[in-house]
């Protein structure tokens, strides 16, 4: 087991410095793993004392590493182990997402981001997001270790300008929310010329007082709409203000404040870089990768080797195999994934409105999938304030009629949730290939008992 984890670690020092997924993006890759605070299959730690520098076979030094186990579902002896990396920020624990149902239905255990147990059982890799990346990636290097990975919209291209991410949210916010957005946007960069105060107090940001640092939050709340299926919550407020001939900007700021930061959970502070200097412990941080910024930030002076990166991994040629990409069709991160299907790489999109990042693992934002029976509570449960999901909660267990649960709030009217037939279609395929991939590392691990 001591390769897997010297592995894995090595994997994630590189990558921090030299995936560089542009100026202009979201850093949110993957924010639910900070701001859930909903359900998990387990948030009891338990530790091991990790090496701190895998390249040099001279330093011994180690740090104490957390990591999780889920065992409710494992199914003794020779149960599969799911792998699932935990990514871009603190791990508090194994979300309770689509990888509990799949637990079930293989008899797998679940365990988290690092762990030793018994060499012998099959091993499947899972992540989400720049963990979905690590995913594919950890497959890559450790064929003979594991049965194979899904690596949820993972990012396995690095990218210097990810010009694509703005023009996927403008597609997916449709000719009509485009134009506003447009619209706001030039509004926003002319009044931070002209009086750059009052434009700041009314996002509720005059703590930021890097003009930058100010537009990345406000381009970060936006695509946020996108990546995270709540397209209407945006592109409905916004493009009533402009039929109504009302002020853009203003329509803007109470979205930013009420969905973004009052919903969502953003925090203004984390786009500030004097905070975040000084801020060792924020985990924001390690979004500061970005050319200058990450200069000004570290006080380093590393740049993104985009290209050698690539060149190391394959980017989108990534020459693995037994590995599952899949990508929401409305996810500006898409572009960064495995761009074309192959026998041994089957990739699968899951298109609707609504789908965004790791739909496959997280369901409908706003609507929980109940996939066999099981509640999926996690995907969604950002969006409200605590007291008002523990509420619904209760009655959607009381009744588990998704009909009623849906059109009791409009919001969660399933015409606006992501396609549960298009989730349901491509995680039947997954589940296929698991079952698959599982059955031929089960058959190669008796052959060689047998010889
Ligand atoms: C980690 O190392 C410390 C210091 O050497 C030791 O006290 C502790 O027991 C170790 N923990 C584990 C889990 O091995
Ligand atoms: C990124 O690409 C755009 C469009 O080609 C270009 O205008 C911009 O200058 C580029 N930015 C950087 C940092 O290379
Ligand atoms: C849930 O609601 C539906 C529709 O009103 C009703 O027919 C059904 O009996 C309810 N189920 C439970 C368990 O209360
Ligand atoms: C639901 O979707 C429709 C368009 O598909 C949109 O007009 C409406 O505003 C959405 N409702 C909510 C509450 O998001
Ligand atoms: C696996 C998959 O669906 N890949 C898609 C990801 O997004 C790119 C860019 O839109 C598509 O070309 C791929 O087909
Ligand atoms: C909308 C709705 O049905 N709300 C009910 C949720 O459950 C509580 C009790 O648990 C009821 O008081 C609410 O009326």
């Amino acid at each position: 087991m001591r390769v897997l984890l010297v592995s894995v670690g090595s994997l994630l020092v590189i990558l921090m410095f030299t995936v560089c997924n542009g100026l202009s993006t979201s850093r949110i890759l993957e924010r639910m793993h900070s701001s859930v605070s909903g359900k998990y299959l387990t948030r009891e730690e338990l530790w091991f004392n990790q090496t701190l520098d895998h390249f040099s076979p001279y330093d011994h030094r180690k740090f104490g590493q957390r990591y999780y186990e889920y065992l409710d579902e494992f199914r003794l002896p020779d149960g599969p182990i799911f792998l699932k990396i935990c990514g871009e920020s603190a791990c508090n624990g194994i979300q309770n997402d689509y990888i509990s149902v799949l637990a079930k239905k293989f008899g797998a255990a679940v365990v988290t981001p690092e762990h030793r147990t018994n060499f012998d059982n099959p091993w499947f890799v899972f992540g989400v997001s720049y963990a979905g990346a690590l995913s594919a990636w950890f497959r890559l290097k450790f064929p003979h270790l594991t049965c194979g990975s899904l690596a949820s919209s993972g990012v396995v291209l690095a990218v210097y300008n990810f010009t694509e991410f703005d023009q996927q949210v403008g597609e997916s916010a449709g000719p009509e929310c485009k134009t506003v957005l447009q619209e706001v946007t030039q509004l926003v960069e002319e009044q931070l010329g002209s009086n750059g105060k009052a434009l700041k107090s009314k996002f509720g940001a005059s703590e930021l007082q890097i003009d930058g640092d100010f537009l990345y939050f406000l381009a970060d709340a936006a695509a946020i709409a996108f990546q995270y299926g709540n397209p209407d919550k945006l592109c409905t407020p916004m493009t009533e203000a402009k039929k109504a001939g009302e002020d853009l900007v203003s329509a803007y700021a109470k979205y930013v404040k009420e969905f973004y930061v009052g919903s969502f959970g953003a925090d203004v502070q984390s786009y500030n870089q004097e905070n975040l200097k000084s801020d060792y412990e924020s985990g924001d941080r390690l979004w500061w990768y970005h050319l200058d910024l990450c200069k000004n930030v570290f006080g380093e002076d590393v740049y993104p080797v985009v290209d050698d990166t690539n060149l190391y991994y394959g980017g989108t040629d990534i020459a693995g195999s037994k590995i599952v990409f899949t990508n929401g069709s409305q996810d500006p991160w898409r572009h960064a994934s495995k761009q074309v299907s192959s026998p041994d790489m089957p990739s699968y999109i899951i298109t609707c409105h609504n789908c965004g990042h790791g739909t496959d693992l997280r369901g409908c934002p706003q609507s929980p999938l109940v996939p066999e029976g099981q509640y999926i509570f996690s995907s969604w449960v950002h969006l409200y304030p605590q007291k008002r999901v523990k509420r619904e909660k209760r009655n959607y267990t009381a009744n588990m009629s998704q009909k009623i649960w849906c059109t009791r709030y409009s919001l969660w009217n399933s015409k606006n949730c992501s396609s549960p037939d298009a989730v349901n279609k491509v995680r039947q395929q997954m589940i296929e290939q698991i079952d698959l991939w599982l059955s031929q590392c089960h058959a190669v691990g008796k052959c060689s008992l047998s010889t």
